[in-house]
């Protein structure tokens, strides 16, 4: 999800990277850039123009213009921004237990009314939630669908229900929903549950009889939780039905489902904005386990492809040593990049510790995590490459040159490796070299923030 627009932003944040100090032009091009990106990704206008509006006054003071790293400044505004917008911290599990954001103290049975457009994983959800607050929160929950409209839509409640070992409310067939939801509530005070989770019918567009009907369940039941659950691949629609529900039923809260898939987000977004409501949870997958909280910083991070910026900065300072970096930094720039240097980077990279998660945490590097799989850079492969390069004698290792194929030979079968791998990393080390030899030309400023990887950036 929000793939497109993370590589959008990710891009025009990487030429922001790239600049040295931020003008008040610089921010002004840079925020029409992500005005049109978060447009393209269905965010509804309004919402783009206050965001971008909010963005722009606090981008554009001092703070951002003397700091260090301008860009990076900017891109915290922006990110910091995007989170507030989306709702702020959802701090997962209360000190008293009960699920991340979801209200679920008051005299039981408490219900949780579940409400959305058809096929918006409504019946999904609920027995995701009912699963979930069997095991987090610890409560009984008993489960009810009110959905009389679709065939044998009350059968798919009680399949997943039973799938998961969460009771549900016996079927009655020709029953009306605001009996079923009275029925399932004097079955829950009868035998003591906590929580009742109702799933009603679902609707194609917000349509008035059955918006009345929700209306009377809601009255009848008195839900301390409505949720509108929403799919994330919705465009615009979604904040219009969200707007609808929220006057007509008054929503609590926001389940976004369908996070796995590779929606643009900006439903989202909007939604949250437009109707105030916090975005709860989110559907992650088909399977019953496959819901989460709702993380705002986590989906802001992902829409802007930049990573945890702050924790990679703050990691690499832990291990490199300032002037250690800073005295490689002038090598590279002349071009001198020895296997050498290259063994120490790698040693630097792995003492890191996980370098998949590392190279995620690079900013332009989380849009070719893709390639980054694919290419299958990770700690095996390090471990490889480090034994290659200790096979090598300091001369061979100062002066590649001399590596012919007899020697290359000696290295594979020294280091447990094929000649090809002994030649792959040749290359690489090769185009590292002239990868360097172009940053130096750009000068420090273009090598501290050009999106190196982590071993190779000095302190800014
Ligand atoms: N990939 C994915 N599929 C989901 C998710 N939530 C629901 N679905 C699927 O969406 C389809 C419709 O869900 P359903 O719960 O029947 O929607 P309802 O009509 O609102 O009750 C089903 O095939 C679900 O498996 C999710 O978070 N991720
Ligand atoms: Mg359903």
């Amino acid at each position: 999800m929000f793939d497109s627009l993370t590589s959008k932003l990710g891009e025009i944040l990487d030429s922001l990277t790239k600049r040295g100090a931020l003008s008040e032009n610089d921010v002004d091009s840079a925020l029409r850039e992500i005005r049109i990106a978060l447009i393209e990704a269905d965010v509804a206008l309004n919402v783009v123009k206050s965001f971008i509006e909010s963005v722009k006054q606090r981008a554009i003071g001092e703070e951002v213009l003397r700091s260090v790293t301008p860009g990076q400044m900017v891109i915290k505004i922006v990110h910091d921004h995007l989170v507030e917008m989306l709702g702020g911290a959802n701090e997962d599990a209360s000190p008293n237990h009960e699920d991340a954001g979801l209200n679920l103290v008051g005299v039981p049975p408490v219900v949780v009314l579940m409400v959305g457009l058809q096929g918006s994983g409504k019946t999904t959800t609920s027995a995701k939630l009912g699963l979930r607050i069997k095991k987090r929160d610890k409560k009984k929950v008993l489960m009810a669908s009110l959905d009389v409209y679709r065939p044998a839509a009350q059968q798919q409640l009680e399949v997943l229900g039973s799938q998961s070992d969460v009771p549900t409310l016996p079927v009655i067939m020709g029953e009306k929903p605001v009996g079923i939801a009275s029925r399932a509530m004097d079955m829950a005070r009868r035998e003591g549950y906590d929580v009742v989770i109702l799933d009603t019918a679902g609707r194609m567009h917000v349509d008035q009889e059955l918006m009345d009907e929700v209306a009377k369940i809601s009255a009848v039941t008195n839900p301390i939780e409505t949720l509108l659950v929403a799919d994330a691949m919705t465009g615009q629609d979604a904040v219009n039905m969200a707007k609808e529900f929220d006057e007509k039923v008054g929503v609590t809260g926001i389940v976004l489902t369908r996070v796995d898939g590779d929606a643009r987000g900006g439903a989202a977004l909007s939604m949250r904005a437009v109707t105030g409501k916090p975005i709860k949870l989110m559907g992650v997958g088909e399977r019953l386990d496959e819901l989460e909280s709702f993380q705002a910083s986590r989906i802001a991070g992902r829409i802007l492809g930049q990573g945890d910026i702050v924790g990679l900065v703050e990691k690499a300072a832990e291990v490199i040593d300032k002037e250690d970096a800073e005295k490689l930094a002038k090598k590279m720039m002349k071009g001198q990049f020895t296997l050498n240097d290259m063994a120490e980077q790698l040693k630097q990279v792995r003492s890191m510790g996980d370098v998949g998660g590392l190279l995620g945490m690079v900013p332009g590097l989380s849009k070719m995590k893709k390639q980054i799989s694919e290419a299958n850079i990770d700690d095996k492969m390090i471990a490889r490459q480090q034994a290659i390069l200790s096979s090598m004698t300091p001369s061979e290792r100062y002066k590649p040159k001399v590596l012919n194929g007899s020697r290359r030979r000696r290295i594979a079968a020294g280091s447990g490796t094929s000649v090809q791998d002994v030649n792959r990393l040749l290359k690489q080390h090769k185009q590292m070299g002239q990868m360097m030899k172009k940053m130096g030309k750009m000068g420090p400023r273009g090598m501290m923030s050009g999106g190196m990887p982590p071993g190779m950036m000095p302190r800014g």
